[in-house]
C-alpha cells in the first residue's frame, strides 16, 4: 500500500502540476460524481462501463473520501489508474479532498485505523496530493466539469492559474468546491455549508456564455435518481454514491457523453441484495 501511495505521491504531482483547469478532447467519456468511500459503487461502475483506459476515459468529480468505509481503497484504485492512463483519467478535487474536512467526516480515522504504523505519513502525503488535484476539467471546449459550482466571480482563466501549492484553498477555489445552485437569480453566501455560494440561473448563463460553454456538470449534492438538471438544462448534478443516507435512499448514476455531447445516464444501486445477484444480473 505504501508503495502505491508513495508512487502516487512522487508521480501524481508530475501529472497534475500543469493546470488547475484541465482541457481535454475526446469523443466518448464517462463522468462520475461523489463516491464518498463507497468502493462497491466504484466497482459496479467499472463492471458496467469498463475499466479506465484509452478507449474508456473517465473524469472523477471529487469527494472520493469521507463518510463511507473504504475511502483509502478508492484512492488507491483511482491513483493506480491515473498513473497508468494519465491522459485518460482525470481526478477533479472535491471539498472533501481537504485534511481539515477529513478530520471531521471519517477519512482521517479510517487511515489511522487501517495503517497504525504509517497512517500519519500516508495522511501527510495525501494532503499534498489533494492540493495538486485540478479544480475543473473542460471537455471539447464545451462542457465544464467541477465539483461544487460557480459564482458571479468565476473566471476559468484565473482559476487555471491559481497557485495550488497552498494546501488551503482561496475564495475562488472555495466557490468551485463548495457552491450549490439555487432557482432564484443572483449569488449569495452558502451559509448552510459555511463556504462557497448559492448561484442562480443568471450566473450560470453569464459564466457559461462568457467561456462559450454549453453545459456545467457538477456533483456535491445527493440526488434521489443519481442525477438532476437545473438552470434550463445547463447545469447537471451527478452523484455516484448509492444508498447514501440509508439503504434504498437514493440511486447512484454516472454519465456517458458521446461526440454530440448529449449526456446519457446510467443509474445503479448497490446493496446487500445486488451483492447476492450474479454480476450479470446487477
Ligand atoms: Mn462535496
Amino acid at each position: 500500500v505504501s508503495s502505491v501511495c508513495g508512487a502516487a505521491g512522487d508521480e501524481t504531482p508530475l501529472h497534475l502540476e500543469h493546470l488547475s483547469v484541465y482541457r481535454v478532447f475526446w469523443t466518448t467519456g464517462s463522468y462520475q460524481g461523489d463516491l464518498h468511500g463507497h468502493l462497491e459503487d466504484l466497482l459496479l461502475i467499472f463492471y458496467k462501463n469498463g475499466f479506465p483506459s484509452a478507449e474508456t476515459p473517465y473524469v472523477f468529480n471529487g469527494d472520493f473520501v469521507d463518510r463511507g468505509k473504504e475511502s483509502i481503497e478508492i484512492l488507491l484504485v483511482l491513483f493506480a489508474f491515473l498513473l497508468l492512463y494519465p491522459h485518460d483519467v482525470h481526478l477533479n478535487r472535491g471539498n472533501h479532498e481537504d485534511h481539515i474536512v477529513n478530520l471531521r467526516y471519517g477519512f482521517t480515522k479510517e487511515v489511522l485505523g487501517k495503517y497504525q504504523v504509517h497512517g500519519k505519513m500516508i495522511l501527510k502525503l495525501l494532503q499534498k496530493i489533494f492540493s495538486w488535484l485540478p479544480l475543473a476539467t473542460v471537455i471539447d471546449q464545451k462542457v465544464l466539469i467541477l465539483h461544487g459550482g460557480i459564482s458571479d466571480k468565476t473566471d476559468l482563466n484565473v482559476i487555471a492559474k491559481l497557485d495550488r501549492h497552498r494546501v488551503r484553498p482561496d475564495s475562488m477555489c472555495l466557490d468551485v468546491l463548495w457552491s450549490d445552485p439555487m432557482s432564484q437569480n443572483g449569488c449569495v453566501p452558502n451559509e448552510v455549508r459555511g463556504g462557497g455560494c448559492y448561484w442562480g440561473p443568471d450566473v450560470t448563463h453569464k459564466v457559461l456564455d462568457t467561456h462559450k460553454l454549453q453545459l456545467l456538470i457538477r456533483s456535491h449534492e445527493c440526488k434521489q435518481e443519481g442525477y438532476e438538471f437545473c438552470h434550463n438544462g445547463r447545469v447537471l448534478t451527478i452523484f455516484s454514491a448509492s444508498n447514501y443516507y440509508d439503504v434504498g435512499s437514493n440511486r447512484g448514476a454516472y454519465i456517458r457523453l458521446g461526440p454530440d455531447l448529449i449526456p446519457h445516464f446510467k443509474q445503479f444501486q448497490s446493496s446487500r441484495s445486488t451483492r447476492e445477484l450474479t454480476l450479470r444480473q446487477r
